[in-house]
């Protein structure tokens, strides 16, 4: 009987030893200490032992079950901490690993070469105006003295929404409404988006970018908008740019001009970016015709004005050696996060 017990004993502490998990311990504690185990049965097994024995055999049954229960408490106790190590090991903080920075957003390149243009005529006094990219064909044309055949009135130019309602072609409406609404001296800029039915392609997109000017006071003359232009050419491309003003025609303006500048890359001197001529056409201008002055209220007799139109994004990829316009319009961060 006590073999018996020293060999129970021995497997016991065996088993205990090895245990290395809560679910291992517990199912050690049912097998060895449950209604079922060995102990129990050893004690249910006394009946059958001569009566002086029994008290020493049960002393040293419940000896061995004392002394099991302790060493599973002591077990459980270092696997607890063992896991709880364990644990505190794995959730472990480095305070001191450097941060992941988050990305600062910059300027698309349009919106940098447009705020560059912005400063360039509000330091000439020009406010900023705004106006709706759906506009009237009145707005658009017709107040314009765009006539009805005129060709960029079809279709296939222009994106008509409904019989008399279409996606601006020029930003000239804005500037249209504030004739309406202000009285002369007048100095705007109307820098914004506009749409027309082109085919799309490096240099041509449906959607582009303009910023038009409008200047109306007494006395204004070819003059003043020679100085404005040159000014402004000069501020964007450099001091030494040289500015060329040839004779053109819009609906709009009487007489009417483009303008060049000489070019950036080779003075003037002809390159692949000019073509080879030494100049780059950026933008057209005139004297407001006296019939659009009149069409807003205002005496052609006593006011006269010049407007001129910018195109923003031909602007943008030549002073970025962007080679594709679709570009600005992709919204592609691998593009944008360039600038
Ligand atoms: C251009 C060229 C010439 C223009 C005219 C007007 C308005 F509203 F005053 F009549 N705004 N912009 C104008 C004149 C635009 O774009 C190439």
């Amino acid at each position: 009987m006590k073999e018996k017990l020293e060999a129970l004993r021995t497997q016991a502490l065996a088993e205990l030893e090895a245990a290395d998990t809560p679910k291992v311990l517990e199912e050690f504690r049912i097998r060895f200490m449950g209604k079922k185990g060995p102990l129990t049965e050893l004690l249910r097994g006394m009946g059958a032992l001569p009566a002086e024995e029994r008290p020493r055999v049960g002393q040293m049954v419940n000896q061995l079950r004392a002394e099991l229960e302790t060493a599973l408490a002591t077990r459980e106790e270092a696997i607890q901490s063992a896991l709880k190590a364990a644990r505190l090991k794995e959730e472990t903080l480095d305070v001191t690993m450097p941060g992941k920075r988050a990305a600062a957003g910059g300027l698309h390149p349009l919106n940098s070469v447009l705020n560059n243009m912005i400063d360039i005529f509000q330091s000439m006094g020009f406010d900023v105006v705004d106006g709706p990219e759906v506009e009237t064909d009145y707005y658009n044309f017709e107040c314009l003295n765009v006539p009805k055949d005129h060709p960029a009135r079809d279709m296939q130019d222009t994106f008509y929404i409904g019989e008399n309602l279409l996606l601006r072609t020029q930003t000239s409406a804005a500037q249209i409404r504030t004739m309406e609404e202000r009285k002369p001296p007048i100095r705007v800029i109307c820098p914004g988006r506009v749409y027309r039915a082109d085919e799309v392609d490096a240099t041509h997109s449906p959607v582009f970018h303009q910023i038009e000017g409008l200047v109306v006071d007494k006395n204004i003359t070819i003059c003043d908008l020679k100085g404005v232009l040159e000014q402004f050419a000069h501020e964007m491309y450099g001091a030494d740019t040289k500015v060329r003003f040839r004779p053109s025609f819009f609906p709009f303006t009487e007489p009417s001009v483009e303008v060049d500048v000489s070019c950036s890359a080779c003075g003037g001197t002809g390159c692949r970016i000019c073509k080879g001529v030494g100049w780059i056409e950026i933008l057209g201008a005139g004297m407001v015709h006296p019939r659009v002055l009149k069409s807003c209220g205002i005496d052609p007799e006593e006011y006269s004005g010049f407007a001129f139109g910018i195109g923003l994004d031909r602007l943008t990829t030549t002073r970025h050696k962007i080679s594709d316009i679709r570009l600005l319009f992709e919204n592609d961060r691998r593009f944008l996060d360039q600038f």
